[in-house]
C-alpha cells in the first residue's frame, strides 16, 4: 500500500512545532466528519515518538483562537485532575497538547490554517459501533466523568466555538430556511424527510424551556460524546481518554447523554444506507444509563434532568437528523461526504432511529426509574 497523503506544506507546519527527531512517516489518521487529522511519526536519540496533527476546520470554528484558549484550559484542568488521581500512569488519560515553537496552542501556515499538535495516545483506538454492553457502560461512565471533572473548572464562562451548536429551535430554523430557499435544488425530492422533521417541532423547544424556567441549568459539557470520540485499550477495551474539545463550551449535560444514546444505543453506524437496519437497543441504553449516573456525574445532575434521560437520545437524534437534511439542502456544505446521497442517507437513518425512540420510551423511564434515576 502506498503511503497516505499529507498535505503539501506538512514540513513547514511541523516545523513550528518543537519536536525532537526526524520525521520518518505521516498520514491521514481516524474518521471523524470536521477536521484534517494526521499521525506523523519522529525517529529521535531516545526512540520513535508520534504525535496527531489536526488541521482545524475554520469555516465551521471561526475563532480558533478562542476554541484553542478552550482547549488549553480544559486539557490543563483534566489534567491536573487525573494526575492527582493517578499519577504518572495519567499521561495518556487525557489529552496533551504541543505548543507551537512561539509558545501558542497552535500555528498558522501560509494559507492561514490553524494547526494544533496533540501527543499521539498509543496503544488505543476509537470505534465508530458500540458492539456489546460494556463498551457502552464504559463509554458512558468516561464521559460523564469527564463533565465532573470539568464542574469545577476555574476562570471565565468558556468562549461558544460554534454559537447556538445544540440550540434545537435554531437548527429548526435553519432548517426551515433551507427547505424555503431551497439552494440545491433538492427540496421537492426530500418532502417525506422535511414533513417528518417540521412534525416533531415542539420537541425543539422542549429544553429550551425548562432551561428558561430554570428547571435545568447550563454546564460545562463536551458537545459531541459520539462513540469514536473516546480512546480505548487496544488490549483491555477499557476507556483511556475523552478526545476532540472543540465542542466543549456552555451546554446541557442532556445533549452529552443523549448523544451517547444516538451513537452507542443504536443498532447500525449514523450513515448506514438501509435506514429499516436502524433501533434502539435498549440493553445498550441501560448499560449508558447505569454507566453515566453510576459516574460521578450522578451526584451532580438534578432530578429534572434524570427524568429527561430518556427524552435527550430523541432530541440528538432528531437535531442530528435535521442537520445532515439542513447540509443536504443546502448542497453539503457542511460535513465531509463520500457521495451525492449521503447526507440524505444519514438524516434518514437518524429519523428511522428518533421512530424507534418515540416507541420506546416507556420502556426507557422505566430503565431510568430502575437505575439511579431516583434521588
Ligand atoms: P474530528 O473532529 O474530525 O472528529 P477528532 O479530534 O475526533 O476529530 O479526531 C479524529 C480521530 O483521530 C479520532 O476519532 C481518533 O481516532 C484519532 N485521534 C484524535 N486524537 C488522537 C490522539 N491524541 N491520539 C491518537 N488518536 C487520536
Ligand atoms: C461531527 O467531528 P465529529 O465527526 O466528531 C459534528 C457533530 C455531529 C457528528 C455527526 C463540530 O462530529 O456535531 O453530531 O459529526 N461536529 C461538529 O456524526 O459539527
Ligand atoms: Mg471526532
Amino acid at each position: 500500500m502506498s503511503q497516505p497523503a499529507v498535505p503539501p506544506d506538512f514540513p513547514e507546519v511541523v516545523a513550528a512545532f518543537p519536536l525532537e527527531g526526524r520525521l520518518v512517516s505521516a498520514g491521514p489518521h481516524g474518521n471523524g466528519h470536521i477536521n484534517e487529522t494526521y499521525q506523523a511519526a519522529f525517529e529521535a536519540s531516545g526512540g520513535r515518538r508520534r504525535y496527531v496533527f489536526q488541521k482545524v476546520n475554520h469555516h465551521i470554528f471561526r475563532n480558533v483562537p478562542a476554541l484553542m484558549d478552550n482547549v488549553r484550559r480544559v486539557t490543563a484542568h483534566v489534567a491536573s485532575k487525573v494526575m492527582a488521581e493517578e499519577g504518572a500512569a495519567a499521561a495518556r488519560r487525557s489529552l496533551t497538547l504541543v505548543p507551537a515553537r512561539d509558545g501558542a496552542a497552535f500555528a498558522q501556515d501560509a494559507a492561514g490554517g490553524y494547526w494544533r499538535v496533540y501527543d499521539f495516545i498509543e496503544g488505543a483506538h476509537t470505534v465508530d459501533r458500540v458492539t456489546n454492553e460494556a463498551q457502552a457502560r464504559a463509554a458512558a461512565r468516561a464521559f460523564g466523568k469527564f463533565q465532573a471533572q470539568l464542574a469545577d473548572l476555574p476562570g471565565a464562562r468558556l468562549h461558544e466555538t460554534i454559537p447556538n451548536f445544540h440550540h434545537t429551535r435554531s437548527r429548526f430554523e435553519t432548517l426551515r430556511r433551507a427547505v424555503g430557499d431551497d439552494p440545491a435544488g433538492r427540496a421537492g425530492a426530500v418532502r417525506a424527510e422535511i414533513g417528518f422533521a417540521f412534525a416533531r417541532e415542539a420537541d425543539a423547544d422542549r429544553l429550551l424551556g425548562m432551561l428558561g424556567r430554570g428547571e435545568i441549568r447550563e454546564r460545562v459539557t463536551h458537545n459531541d460524546t459520539k462513540i469514536n470520540n473516546v480512546m480505548l485499550d487496544d488490549a483491555t477495551g477499557r476507556t483511556v481518554a475523552v478526545i476532540d474539545l472543540d465542542t466543549i463550551m456552555p451546554g446541557l449535560p442532556l445533549y452529552d447523554f443523549g448523544e451517547m444514546v444516538r451513537t452507542s444505543a443504536s443498532s447500525t453506524l449514523e450513515d448506514d444506507p438501509d435506514p429499516s437496519r436502524m433501533h434502539v437497543k435498549l440493553p445498550l441504553y441501560r448499560a449508558l444509563v447505569e454507566g453515566y449516573l453510576g459516574s460521578e456525574v450522578g451526584a451532580v445532575l438534578n432530578d429534572a434532568e434524570r427524568a429527561e434521560l430518556g427524552f435527550a437520545g430523541k432530541l440528538m437524534t432528531y437535531e442530528n437528523g435535521m442537520r445532515f437534511l439542513t447540509d443536504y439542502l443546502q448542497g453539503d456544505t457542511y460535513y465531509k461526504i463520500r457521495h451525492p446521497r449521503h447526507n440524505l442517507e444519514r438524516c434518514r437513518t437518524q429519523f428511522a432511529l428518533v421512530r424507534s425512540l418515540e416507541e420506546a420510551q416507556d420502556e426507557m423511564a422505566r430503565i431510568v426509574a430502575e437505575t439511579h434515576g431516583r434521588p
